[in-house]
């Protein structure tokens, strides 16, 4: 799928991108019975901090084949090509899921507040193997919050989990609803938020985080090309 220069102009502009068709349907069974054999078989985490909560696998792309021809996926690789630059690095993947009726929200934030990626230019795929609506924990963000670095507080002293609430209006925020096989791509400076799901129906989301060659991390250095992080797309060997 291909974008138009003005919807990646729009992306820059506002730090995301909601791309409803990327999957076709048929695509979508396979990889919604890995994902549930994968929440079921390996040690998923339980991130939890003053009612948030969400059920995460870190790198499911090293543990479940179908994950890992999904993050090297073309169709996605082309888009955050456009986005980012010609070469892309992934920084890793991640499932995050919300089972049916799971309270517990993900408070707004940025991502590249837990990162501390240099320059911040990565961007996510943010995918959804399930409808996606504002019941079940669509994607909201606030446009134009990419273009400022903010202060986050901790949730509690030993949660992992940051929260920017205090410097959001939500009356500024767009629920971004997606069909199966969807997505929404944004950048790592853009605030975000889940809501608990209230409804009947699970939201699988699969994300994809991807950044240029040469980014530095938390200790200020490249970020290592090895197994981790590998080149994608034109890049891999
Ligand atoms: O999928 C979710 O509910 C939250 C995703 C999120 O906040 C993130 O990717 O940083």
């Amino acid at each position: 799928m291909k974008f138009t220069q003005t919807q990646i102009d729009d992306f820059h502009r506002q730090g995301f991108l909601a791309c409803p068709r990327l999957l076709d349907a048929a695509e979508l069974p396979a990889l919604r019975t890995a994902y549930d054999a994968a929440f079921t078989r390996l040690a998923s985490q339980e991130l939890a901090g003053k009612g948030q909560r969400m059920r995460q696998i870190m790198n499911l792309g090293e543990h479940s084949p179908p994950f890992e021809r999904l993050r090297q996926d073309a169709r996605i690789i082309e888009i955050l090509t456009a986005l980012i630059g010609p070469n892309l690095q992934l920084w890793h993947d991640q499932a995050l899921w919300k089972p049916a009726r799971d309270g517990g929200p993900v408070f707004w934030h940025q991502d590249n507040s837990y990162w501390n990626l240099q320059p911040a230019t990565a961007v996510s795929c943010w995918l959804t193997l399930d409808d996606a609506d504002a019941d079940n924990g669509a994607m909201q963000v606030i446009p134009g919050s990419h273009l400022h670095a903010l202060t986050h507080g901790k949730t509690s002293e030993s949660a992992a989990l940051v929260d920017a609430s205090a410097h959001v209006d939500p009356a500024a925020a767009v629920t971004v609803p997606l069909p199966a096989g969807g997505c929404l791509f944004h950048h790592c400076q853009t605030l975000h938020y889940t809501a608990p799901n209230v409804s009947d129906r699970q939201r699988r989301a699969f994300i994809v985080h991807a950044m240029a060659p040469g980014t530095r991390g938390r200790d200020g250095q490249p970020i290592p090309v090895d197994d981790h992080h590998p080149l994608l797309g034109a890049g891999r060997t």
